[in-house]
């Protein structure tokens, strides 16, 4: 189906009545991707938002939860990051397009719920990662396309991977399990209009990912920075006080998660 269509999402809607929605689908990305595909970022993630939302608050869904990302927040948003940063100041150039079609997604759950008494929520989850993931070197995120990277160099006998940007900014990473978990603690526990944020509370700079990844894959070289490349935004650590306070805690660090996913890459060849 695609989502993009609303006559195919409301004619899915009117066959299967869903009860619960989780909204997870769109056009997603890493930095490369974002910047460079600004309207397509917007235009389809906004189409996708509005299609499957309306068509959940017309055929009776009881509850549904909207998926956004932590690059919503401004690009020099107060650190840890609270859901009241929402809006404060100016967004991150390189994903405005991405972040501005989920907050109009956000808004759109939280508008339904003041208007028509619809049990709809969003969820602010960080930057994601685990099996399945996208390891594309353009499109993808750091975590999948380091792994990627150091993999291919490793086989090859490179000497040398290039990294992109200063390796200064400072990401928290999610493993999807953990995510998962939390979205049945969200759609179990919470039923206010504010979103709420998804972190693991755990940040490392670019350059030390790189390390982690580096000993995970055993590759031994030299990790080189291309600083023609976008750093993005400084800083995005999430404030997930309000999760922790209806009882989830992340179960998997960043290592272990970093060791099982690219355990899974190598069983599924995910990497040719
Ligand atoms: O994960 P990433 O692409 O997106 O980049 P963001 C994170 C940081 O990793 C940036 C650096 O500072 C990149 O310069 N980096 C270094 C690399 N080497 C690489 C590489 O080979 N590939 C990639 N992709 N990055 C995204 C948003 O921002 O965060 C999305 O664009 C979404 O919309 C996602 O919100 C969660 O973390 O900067």
């Amino acid at each position: 189906m695609n989502l993009i269509d609303q006559a195919q999402v409301n004619a899915f809607f009117a066959a299967e009545k869903p009860e619960y929605v989780i909204h997870a689908a769109g056009l997603v990305g890493g930095i490369m991707a974002n910047s460079t595909r600004q309207a397509d970022f917007l235009y389809e993630n906004m189409m996708v938002a509005a299609n499957v939302i309306r068509a959940a608050a017309e055929r009776g869904t009881r509850k549904l939860l909207f998926l956004g990302s932590s690059c919503i927040y401004p690009k020099f948003a107060k650190q840890p990051i609270h859901e009241s940063e929402l809006l404060a100041s100016g967004l991150e150039p390189t994903n405005e397009g991405y972040a501005v079609a989920k907050i109009a997604g956000l808004k759109l759950c939280t508008m339904y719920r003041r208007q028509y008494g619809k049990d709809f929520i969003s969820a602010m989850p960080t930057n994601l990662y685990g099996p399945n993931d996208n390891f594309d070197l353009v499109s993808s995120h750091v975590l999948p396309a380091l792994l990627r990277k150091f993999h291919d160099a490793k086989i090859s006998g490179k000497n040398e991977v290039i990294l992109w940007g200063t390796g200064k900014p400072l990401r928290e990473f999610l493993h999807v399990d953990d995510l998962a978990d939390a979205l049945l603690t969200l759609m179990e526990k919470y039923g206010d209009e504010q979103t709420i944020n998804v972190g693991s509370g755990e940040e490392v700079s670019i350059a030390e990912l790189a390390r982690i990844v580096a000993e995970v894959t055993e590759f031994q070289g030299d990790l080189v920075f291309d600083s023609s490349k976008p750093d993005g935004t400084p800083r995005k650590i999430l404030d997930s006080g309000r999760l922790r306070n209806l009882g989830w805690e992340p179960r998997i660090s960043l290592v272990e998660g970093v060791r099982n996913t690219y355990q899974w890459a190598l069983k599924n060849s995910a990497f040719t």
